[in-house]
């Protein structure tokens, strides 16, 4: 595969993150040439504990921008002629020739800023990058859930985790009543396959699918070498030609390609044996600072090159059958990082996801958009693109005016909202970590309404030695553990371990590692009081049992995943009758 300069730019913007002290509109759409030669960008790249970006200044606009510098940079964006490009194609036409084919690559487990076009020194990833520079790159993209099936069922039914029943649960089963995107293309003609990791952990054929909702199987052809252990054996890329192979010419495609990577385990010091270099690892502020850890990181980077380029083999096999160009195409991630405080949590590393859309002449590329977007509407965007209506029962907003919409501030929504309920068996009776969040621009408000649970699962009484089971087992979970009353360890083992107070709120534009909760904080009582009543209302809007004070039926959810030696319900695969309705 011919090997692309993208990632040379990303690394020089890389350096204009960090020292950037000028922000552009959250809402502006901007070129990555624009991004390159002004050197200025509006999200902080994570740097070290203590070391925070500036927030935006108040005089500026809401957004972070001077009405001066808007106008400089919208000058640019003229001298470079795109403005007359978009004048002259400012929308897309709602009729096409074709349908366009639809394909979602989804890794497993990467946080938003590890990829090459957002800077990070230590992954490469030039196919993440080519989507991005040949379409869109967002900045702002953020999951429904920090858990795999959760967020996956998110993305397959264009709804909240609160309104799935057991689907809003981590390892359960699938309603059969939910309709999902897929099911609507495949019913209009397309042909709906997926490979790798669908909708996954959980049980879809007990409650009566006949496919996984992601589609038909395509997981027949396996690799004959893999570079390590933790690596998948299936050719993904292989899988999605035989798919091509099946699907009848006159029909269009929706395709999944489910990378199991960079989900856990890894083979333990395989980025170093791959040449990874353990001093480009920027580790972020809610882990310590250990070889460790950084080499623990490694191997979690090495995956995500690997997931990168099982996708470049995918682009290739699009080129070759000619279908490019007519494919929506949309690479992500279902959930972050399989480390404390960020996989499983919903501050920052769990739910800020990377995010790259490419759409042939449809959607012009070379764009960054930094407009909160939630993986709610990738759904109905799905749809829209498809020329099909978009059920009322989905709660995401389509994004395709703001794919299409090449000039000018553009908004799509003011805040995203995301929560999580039962994750592994962690805690006696199988109960779960309930909690929800909302996060605009500016600020991440988290509302744990169990507070007297353990986060990350209880300490003891699993029957294993480690405990805090919500935190898949790692080398830095380990470490952190063994080393949780070191002076350099204790606080961040505290934030990542410990129990939490039942309200947060983090200023994430300066502190991206959400380290420093301004919940109790007279300063920010307004914002928090506006944030909690926002929220509340959110959620009470759209049934959330939590809110509605029937809460406990999402303990009473079957868990078909592995089950533990606590106290209490135990069963796998039951419903606990104890908290039914
Ligand atoms: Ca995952």
């Amino acid at each position: 595969m011919k090997r692309l300069t993208f990632a040379a730019l990303g690394t020089s913007m890389a350096s204009a993150f960090r020292k950037g002290d000028d922000r552009m509109p959250a809402d502006e759409s901007r070129t990555l040439e624009e991004g390159k030669r002004r050197r200025r960008v509006s999200f902080a790249i994570p740097a070290r504990a203590g070391h925070h970006a500036k927030c935006p200044e108040v005089g500026m606009s809401s957004q972070g921008l001077s009405r001066r510098n808007f106008l400089r940079v919208s000058a640019g964006v003229l001298g470079s002629g795109l403005l007359n490009r978009s004048l002259a194609r400012s929308h897309v036409p709602k009729a096409r020739d074709r349908r366009p084919n639809i394909l979602l690559a989804i890794a497993d487990d990467q946080s938003w800023p590890h990829a090459g076009a957002y800077g990070c020194p230590f992954v490469s990833t030039p196919n993440f990058d080519r989507v991005a520079r040949e379409g869109v790159l967002f900045t702002n993209a953020f999951a429904a859930a920090p858990q795999c099936s959760p967020n996956r069922a998110a993305i397959l039914t264009g709804r909240y985790i609160w309104q799935l029943e057991e689907a809003g649960t981590h390892s359960s089963n699938f309603p059969r009543k939910f309709p999902v995107y897929t099911e609507i293309l495949e019913s209009a003609g397309y042909m709906v396959g997926y490979t790798g990791k669908g909708w996954s952990p959980g049980n879809w054929q007990v409650t009566g699918w006949k496919r996984n909702p992601a589609g038909y199987d395509f997981n027949q052809r396996q690799l004959e070498e893999r570079p390590t252990q933790g690596i998948s054996r299936i050719d993904y890329a292989a899988n999605f030609v035989q798919f091509l192979r099946e699907k009848p010419k006159d029909r269009p495609f929706c395709f999944w390609f489910g990378g199991h990577e960079p989900h856990r385990p890894y083979e333990r010091g395989s980025g170093l044996r791959l040449g990874k270099r353990p001093e480009l690892v920027e580790v972020p502020g809610f882990l310590p600072e250990d070889p460790v850890v950084r080499e623990d990181i490694l191997d979690y980077s090495l995956e995500i090159e690997w997931f990168d380029q099982q996708l470049g083999r995918i682009l290739q096999a699009l080129e070759e059958a000619g279908e490019l160009d007519n494919t929506l195409i949309v690479v992500t991630s279902d959930n972050g990082m399989p480390f404390p405080r960020a996989k499983a949590n919903l501050y920052e590393y769990g739910i800020h996801l990377p995010l790259a859309i490419r759409w042939g002449r449809e959607v012009r590329g070379g764009r960054i958009i930094d407009a909160l977007v939630s993986f709610v509407d990738f759904a109905p965007t799905f749809l829209e693109a498809a020329g099909l209506p978009i059920p009322r029962e989905m709660a995401g907003k389509s994004l395709l005016d703001l794919l299409t919409t090449e000039s000018g501030p553009q908004s799509h929504r003011d805040h995203i909202l995301a929560g999580r309920e039962r994750h592994s068996h962690a805690r006696p009776d199988n109960l779960g970590y309930p909690a929800r969040a909302i996060r605009t621009e500016r600020y991440l408000y988290i509302w744990n309404a169990r507070p007297d649970r353990w986060p990350a699962g209880d300490p003891t009484g699993s029957g294993e030695p480690e405990g805090y089971h919500d935190i898949d087992s790692s080398p830095t979970k380990t470490f952190m553990i063994e080393h949780q009353n070191d002076p350099h360890v204790r606080r961040l083992f505290e934030l990542g371990f410990g129990k939490r107070p039942e309200e947060e709120l983090y200023e994430v534009c300066g502190d991206p590692f959400c380290l420093r909760n301004l919940a109790e904080e007279l300063a920010f009582e307004s914002v928090r009081n506006q944030l909690r009543e926002r929220l509340h209302n959110l959620l009470r809007q759209q049934g959330d049992p939590r809110e509605l004070g029937t809460g406990d039926i999402f303990e009473s959810y079957p868990r078909y995943g592995q089950m533990r030696d606590f106290p209490g319900f135990k069963e796998q695969g039951k419903y606990n009758p104890k908290y039914q309705r």
